[in-house]
């Protein structure tokens, strides 16, 4: 149990606030109960010594020299010295969620043998880290960039880790290249710029010197790669990996993980500007809505393809550039994730958490992607370093639930005292002990799947890995008119930062333009490269011409529940629109901010105190999705007055939101010089307005609005 804080914690509450402030600290002080350190536990050295000065340094004489015996100085400052762990070499900006997954029925005889997707009624554990890849740890979350998507399930056969990103494809085919595209991603050599983005010379010149990595380039041009948060990305297991089932039957599946909170993404605009204002726009997000139980879900499902229709396709499974389209082989739905705890510690659980896709458990195989295959060895590897020797499985985060028992022994960091003389396989000590499990249906040990290979040892890459273009025509067909603009201005805007002019003219004529030609023209005018008339490949018939499944405008939710809507205020505010619109918004499953000049609270029309969450200045529109003016003739007059608040409405227009101004706030209109569209709206009350504001709000953005919203300054 917690004890109380000390008093000068809780003078504080003895402002014009006192009762507002007293009440959410002691709410706070419960909430945190559980993460309290408030044990009434001594002070003490790792040696257990209790410490009787915390506050000096023992030395000769007050003001005389320090002294080398002083061992509990030393122990602290030498345990501080070594605080820091080398940080991921990709994905090292993250942050983490507990939660847990849910089978929707039996899978033993349709799918997978695998015991977590048998009952259910069985709740597994999971712990899932979302993160970036190109930037360090202290980088901003809403840099343009792909978004990892690792999730380890604690399954009671062992763990099996889902290590994917929210992108169904990737650069390279090869492991070989993993290097390579890293280094050329990475921040420059010479002086480390940029932190957290590609727009720069080395990416540019290594992507358009090998093709293969258009497709998944278009997927990080596109508005995937700046979503408005994690709770609403998609999620891909990337490869194709296989499933067998309680006869031994093997299928191949591609992951796939659906947000019910559907899939959003923020406006280039908005995403830079929350990279300052909000570094941790991301991290904050997805923690604020698990505090508030407010709980992310996803649906996870998989794309089946049997045995003898691996040749069907137009292009090879193995190959991790493509996709198949759901068109062709759609996703069926195996059960639900949610996320229902935030960690207790970050650098425990959070960076100490170690994936690895050669995590399987018996019923999960792997194909032969040779991406996948590389991958097998390299995140072991990696942890080897980066946690400081092979027994990383016994920091607590990476513990199985299963319990484990071998003859692995000793090494840097080993805590578990094992027991027993016999540390080999077979022996006659131990009883024989521990020993193999023969693989079976159910509950068996690890078999791999008995596939049979027959080949000449070559460094050769298959033919049918060579088309890297029909996939990204495909997709880029497949998108909407904002869509497709958004990836014009994003290669416009990163190529743009390329010094070197034959760099630009390649990804022009050799990338761009096999991709689709016009694509090719916009951009090479917004770079000062003279427009392809023609392709350099020739195409290849497209079997589809269009994939719905790959608009993100068609995997909104419908609703609004999750979103996040200000309200702004000041003195003379009308408290009843407040109220209206705020039971309203709950009762849609969204957060409402309500936002004054200052965090101090307001003066409602009635005299009454009314309560604010910030400052409109503190929570600015781009942190936010809609904004709501309620009326009260003073309040509105303040608001036109003054800078901020005039911004935050010009803001949100330019970012095509929601609006909605009750009463007195129309006047705001003249002030600001908006005119009211289909996602602007006012009415004489919240009452009047709330209707088609939740409307909106559900619909994203009002994209009609993007043409007009252009000349509104930035
Ligand atoms: Fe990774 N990747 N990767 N990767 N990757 C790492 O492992 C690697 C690839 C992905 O939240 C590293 O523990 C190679 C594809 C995620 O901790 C490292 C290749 C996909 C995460 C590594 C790939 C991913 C990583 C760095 C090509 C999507 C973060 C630290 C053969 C399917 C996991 C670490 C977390 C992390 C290697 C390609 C996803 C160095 C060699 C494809 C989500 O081991």
């Amino acid at each position: 149990m917690a004890t109380k804080k000390p008093a000068a914690n809780t003078s504080e509450a003895a402002g014009t606030d006192t009762l507002d402030r007293a009440n959410s600290n002691a709410k706070l002080e419960q909430l945190e109960d559980f993460r309290s350190d408030a044990t009434g536990a001594a002070l003490r050295t790792n040696q257990g010594v209790k410490i009787a000065d915390n506050q000096n340094t023992l030395k000769a004489g007050a003001r005389g020299p320090s002294l080398l015996e002083d061992f509990i100085m030393r122990e602290k400052i030498t345990h501080f010295d070594h605080e820091r762990i080398p940080e991921r070499i990709v994905h090292a900006r993250g942050t983490a969620a507990h939660g847990y997954f849910q089978v929707y029925e039996a899978q033993g005889k349709k799918l997978s043998k695998a015991g977590f997707l048998q009952d259910p009624a069985k709740k597994t554990p999971v712990f899932v880290r979302f993160s970036t890849v190109q930037g360090p740890r202290g980088s901003g979350d809403t840099v343009r960039d792909v978004r990892g998507f690792a999730v380890k399930f604690y399954t009671d056969e062992g763990n099996f880790d889902l290590v994917g990103n929210n992108m169904p494809v990737f650069f390279i085919q090869d492991a070989i290249k993993f290097p390579d595209f890293v280094h050329a991603v990475k921040p420059e050599p010479h002086n480390e710029i940029p932190t957290g983005g590609s727009a720069h010379d080395t990416f540019w010149d290594f992507v358009s010197l090998v093709p293969e990595s258009a497709h998944m380039v278009l997927w990080t041009m596109t508005d995937r790669a700046i979503p408005v948060n994690l709770r609403s990305i998609q999620g891909f297991g990337v490869h194709t990996f296989r499933m067998i089932d309680v006869e031994g039957k093997s299928r191949f599946v591609k992951f796939h993980w659906k947000p019910a909170q559907g899939v959003r993404s923020l406006l280039w605009d908005e995403a830079q500007k929350l990279a300052g204002k909000d570094t941790d726009a991301h991290r904050r997000d997805l923690w604020e809505a698990i505090e508030s139980g407010d709980y992310p879900e996803w649906e996870l499902g998989v794309q089946i393809v049997e045995e003898e229709d691996e040749h069907k396709f137009d292009f090879d499974l193995l190959d991790p550039t493509k996709i198949i389209p759901e068109e062709l082989v759609p996703v069926t739905p195996l059960g639900k994730m949610v996320l229902n705890r935030n960690p207790d510690n970050f650098f425990a659980e959070t960076e100490q958490v170690a994936f690895c896709p050669s995590h399987v458990v018996p019923g999960i195989d792997f194909s032969n992607d040779p991406l996948l295959q590389g991958r097998l060895f390299s995140y072991t590897d990696t942890q080897i370093s980066r946690l400081g020797g092979p027994n990383f499985h016994e920091i607590p985060i990476n513990r199985p639930v299963a319990p484990n028992h071998n003859g692995q022994r000793d090494a840097q960091h080993r805590t578990t005292i094992d027991k027993g003389r016999a540390s080999y396989e077979p022996n006659s000590i131990d009883g024989g002990w521990p020993k193999e499990t023969p693989a079976g249906p159910v509950d068996g040990g690890f078999e791999s799947y008995y596939e049979r290979v027959d080949a000449h040892k070559v460094r050769e890459r298959s033919e049918s890995f060579g088309d890297h273009f029909s996939q990204a025509t495909l997709f880029f067909n497949s998108l909407s008119a904002p869509e497709q603009e958004h990836v014009i201005a994003a290669y416009s805007f990163e190529l743009g930062k390329v010094e070197r002019q034959w760099i630009r003219e390649r990804q022009v004529n050799e990338i761009l333009a096999n991709i689709d030609l016009g694509l090719a023209q916009k951009v090479a005018k917004n770079i000062g490269v003279a427009p392809p008339s023609a392709p350099t490949v020739k195409p290849k018939k497209l079997s589809l011409e269009k994939s719905p499944a790959l608009s993100q405008l068609n995997l909104l939710s419908g609703n609004i529940k999750g979103t996040k809507i200000a309200v702004l205020v000041a003195d003379g505010v009308n408290g009843d629109d407040v109220k209206a619109i705020k039971s309203a918004l709950l009762a849609e499953g969204a957060h409402v901010k309500v936002l004054g000049p200052n965090a101090a609270p307001v003066t409602a029309a009635d005299g009454s105190a009314l309560p604010v969450d910030g400052s409109a200045e503190g929570m600015p529109s781009v942190a936010l999705d809609a904004v709501f003016v309620p009326g009260g003739a003073k309040s509105v007059e303040a608001l036109s007055a003054d800078g901020v608040a005039k911004h935050y409405l010009m803001e949100a227009y330019k970012h095509l939101k929601a609006i909605a101004l009750a009463g007195e706030a129309k006047d705001l209109l003249k002030v600001v010089s908006l005119e009211e569209d289909e996602g602007l709206l006012t009415g004489a009350d919240a009452g009047a307005v709330q209707k088609d504001f939740i409307a909106a709000i559900a619909k994203h953005r009002v994209w009609a609005r993007e043409p007009k919203a252009k000349s509104v300054p930035a």
